[in-house]
């Protein structure tokens, strides 16, 4: 009974462009359901998500999932991608899609759910405002930021990141099925579609600019590299990138449209 209600359900996406919230369609799309995409877009200039944001969640960030019962109530606002996808495949995932059937290996895709969120993202985000420190700094002091940042970026946050991705490649050799946990795609390789595909196997220039990495990284992570193009190449991820691509444009021309109004 509770899961013919819950076919029922309605869900609205808070997608904003270049972000973590593509991994939630992806999911959406995987696991079939009736959503619909709300595009919001990054101000230009400081890449921030725009104030209509905070309407849904008092954070202002994106993904935001907003699911409706349609029973009349108030829907059911999501926040935080790890929990979303926890949330979508404990909840809609009823054919155990991605859903892995040993005990401990439900665990395992638990903890990269929220590895990937927890520890992985914010040291990208760290080397990454590191690297942009120099640009914000004032004329005469931007050579000295850089020295600084670097500095700080080899004593703990590069090191830390090559700590990971040695880690993560490990994970790839031990299960040696290509996915990270098991022999299926799961919430794991969902979640980290973004920090390791997006933001680095599909970012070569700019991994390389903000880390300073001189190594390539295909062959030093060919297992990575697999994975990102097993990734690049899985024909819903593709269909989602084509999707969302298609709204990206209906809006901006929706936008430009009011405008000259
Ligand atoms: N840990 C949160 C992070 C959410 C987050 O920072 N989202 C970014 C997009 S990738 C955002 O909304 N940025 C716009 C802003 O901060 O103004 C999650 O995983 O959902």
């Amino acid at each position: 009974m509770a899961s013919i209600q819950r076919k029922r359900d309605r869900f609205v996406l808070h997608w904003l462009d270049q972000s973590r919230s593509h991994r939630i369609v992806f999911l959406l799309e995987l696991l079939d359901l009736d959503y619909e995409v709300k595009v919001h877009l990054r101000h230009p200039a400081t890449w921030r998500g725009p104030k209509e944001l905070f309407k849904v969640h008092p954070l202002g960030k994106s993904p935001i999932l907003e699911i409706f019962h349609g029973d009349g109530l108030a829907p059911l606002v999501l926040a935080e991608s790890g929990f979303i996808v926890q949330y979508l495949i404990r909840t809609y995932d009823y054919s155990e899609l991605l859903t892995p059937t040993h005990p401990r290996e439900k665990i395992q895709a638990d903890y990269f759910m929220h590895y990937a969120e927890g520890t992985l993202q914010p040291l990208m985000i760290s080397l990454l405002i590191n690297s942009a420190a120099k640009d914000v700094a004032p004329r005469g002091l931007k050579s000295l930021t850089k020295i600084i940042t670097k500095g700080l970026n080899n004593a703990y946050y590069y090191h830390e990141w090559l700590l990971n991705m040695d880690y993560l490649e490990n994970q790839l050799a031990k299960e040696s099925s290509g996915y990270f946990v098991g022999n299926k795609l799961t919430g794991a390789d969902i979640m980290l579609t973004f920090p390791v595909y997006e933001n680095i196997f599909d970012n070569e220039v700019g991994i390389k600019e903000i880390t300073g990495m001189k190594e390539d990284l295909f062959k030093k992570y060919p297992r990575l590299a697999a994975w990102s193009m097993m990734i690049r190449e899985h024909p819903v991820y593709n269909r989602v990138t084509e999707i969302m691509d298609e709204q990206l444009q209906e809006y901006i021309t929706l936008h430009a449209k009011k405008k000259k109004k």
